[in-house]
């Protein structure tokens, strides 16, 4: 199974630690395309240019089987790629920390859309638990 996971980069990488648990329970499940997102060296800078980094990006989320997107720290990008991965039918599942006193997009919580389009709050502590009740389904189906 291909993985897209999604997390922000240049809206700010305050929940880069997150983003590694996350990446690390979805390899358990299939190949993640974007393994990079969760890096901790990662710079906003890149080395691709962006016009190549948004190709190849959006050429994986074409190969992809879910999405997965940790959007408690806002951020374009990850916005954008949603945006995309809908008009494409994926599936997709958005995890949100209210804990982090941020209110969701009302343009995302809005879109959840059983069972295709998923928004899950979740605490910290029961990321991997989602994850694993969450891919059961899509094991099943
Ligand atoms: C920095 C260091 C190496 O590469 C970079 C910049 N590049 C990106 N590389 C790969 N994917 C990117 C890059 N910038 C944005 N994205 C995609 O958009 C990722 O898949 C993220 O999910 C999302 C983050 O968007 P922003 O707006 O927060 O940057």
């Amino acid at each position: 199974m291909n993985i897209y996971f999604c997390g922000s980069i240049r809206g700010g990488r305050q929940d880069v630690v997150i983003y590694q648990t996350i990446v690390k329970k979805l390899q358990q499940y299939g190949k993640v395309l974007t393994e990079h997102v969760s890096y901790d060296s990662l710079s906003d800078k890149g080395e691709d240019g962006d016009k190549a980094i948004h190709d190849r990006d959006v050429q994986w989320l074409t190969m992809s089987d879910v999405i997965v997107a940790e959007v408690t720290q806002p951020s374009l990008g990850v916005g954008y790629e949603l945006g995309r991965a809908v008009a494409m039918n994926k599936r997709i599942l958005c995890l949100f920390r209210p804990s982090s006193g941020k209110v969701l997009s009302a343009m995302i919580r809005g879109a959840s859309n059983k069972p295709l389009f998923q928004v899950q709050d979740y605490k910290e502590d029961e990321v991997e638990s989602i994850l694993e009740k969450y891919f059961d389904t899509v094991i099943k189906n």
